[in-house]
């Protein structure tokens, strides 16, 4: 018996020191089986019961069910102590600074265009221009008749028109807009006019539905040079300082003499639009009296000007709603 619970004691002792050094969950329940399985250290010390005199056979039991419980609970103690250890180990690796800004939803930004449109207005409110509006679905008469269209000449066909039924077009520019304004009214006039326009038309720089900005002054002594400083002004104020300005001789129904308009833009030439002075028969067709009058006017694709702005390749980008592309924008 005093030989058994000296080797009692030495387990004891032996298990309490691999317990302590057991270094995670799965060392410590190795350690366990080890001691306390079934084929364990102590069953093979108790199979030495067996042959000790029963009045001993009962004190050595208990005492060995002591060390067991003794053990049970280093074991215990241990996986606690791991536990929390483990637990301190994750808290420190995952510190939460309370004082980080937090996650907000990303802001967002109004589309290219319309940034392009609110500083064209704002740059022509300088200059005295104010804004009026006119119907997407345009009458055949506004859009072309007068505007000096003739009836049923192939210039209708220029603007690859969308027809509408009863006498009704998807305005294909914004020229319209001019009789709407000036019929009736006395000048002068400092107009601007932004909006959409369509046109059957379909390519990397041309889409069915596209911007326009439509300018026209009207007064008396109204000149061609007035035109031009106003263009160059505004040319300057887009693309820089050094921006050149063109005019080619072109042809337009609605103004005489006509001309297209370039803008240069890092050493190329981009068309942005055309102008001239107002043909006779159009302020004639508003009521104004072309001796006494005379105006100028212009109308730029807005949508090119952005695509050269941001260095989109096709105008389509504009109009996909692709969140990739409108936030790089
Ligand atoms: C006109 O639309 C005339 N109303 C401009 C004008 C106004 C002239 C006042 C004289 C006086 P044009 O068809 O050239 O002109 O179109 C003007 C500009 O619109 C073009 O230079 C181009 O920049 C743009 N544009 C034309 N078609 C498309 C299209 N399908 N997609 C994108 N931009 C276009």
């Amino acid at each position: 018996m005093v030989e058994l619970a000296g080797e009692l004691e030495a387990l004891e002792a032996e298990a309490r020191q691999e317990i302590s050094a057991a270094a995670d969950p799965q060392a410590l329940a190795e350690v366990r089986a080890r001691f306390l399985g079934r084929k364990g250290s102590l069953r093979g010390l108790l199979r030495g019961i067996g042959s000790l005199p029963p009045e001993e056979r009962a004190r050595a039991g208990e005492a060995a069910n002591r060390v067991k419980d003794r053990i049970e609970a280093l074991v215990r103690e241990r996986r606690e102590a791991l536990r929390r250890e483990a637990e301190a180990r994750s808290l420190a690796g995952h510190r939460l600074d309370v004082t980080l800004p937090g996650a907000g939803p990303a802001p967002g930004h109004l589309h290219p265009l319309t940034r392009l449109m609110r500083d064209v207005t704002r740059f022509f409110h300088g200059l005295g221009f104010s804004v009026e509006d006119g119907p997407e679905v345009e009458t055949e008469y506004h859009n072309f008749e007068a505007l000096n269209f003739p009836p049923d000449h192939p210039a209708w066909d220029l603007q690859d028109t969308f027809f509408v039924r009863g006498g009704h077009v998807l305005r294909t520019h914004t020229s319209p807009v001019q009789i709407r304004v000036m019929t009736g009214r006395e000048p002068p006039f400092r107009f601007l006019a932004l909006g959409r326009v369509y046109r059957h038309d379909s390519d990397p720089t041309h889409s069915p539905m596209f911007h326009q900005v439509e300018g026209f002054l009207v007064d008396d002594g109204v000149s061609f040079a007035d035109l031009k400083g106003v263009l160059f002004a505004f040319a300057r104020h887009l693309f820089g300082d050094d921006t050149g300005v063109r005019f080619r001789a072109h042809y337009f129904p609605f103004t005489e003499p006509s001309a297209e308009i370039d803008f240069s833009w890092r050493g190329a030439w981009l068309e942005v639009g055309g102008c001239g002075m107002i043909h006779p028969n159009v302020l004639r067709e508003c009521g104004l009296d072309p001796e006494r009058y005379q105006g100028f006017a212009f109308g730029l694709g807005l949508d090119r000007i952005a695509m050269v702005r941001h260095g989109i390749p096709h105008i389509g980008l504009l109009f996909d709603a692709d969140q990739r592309v409108l936030e790089q924008l």
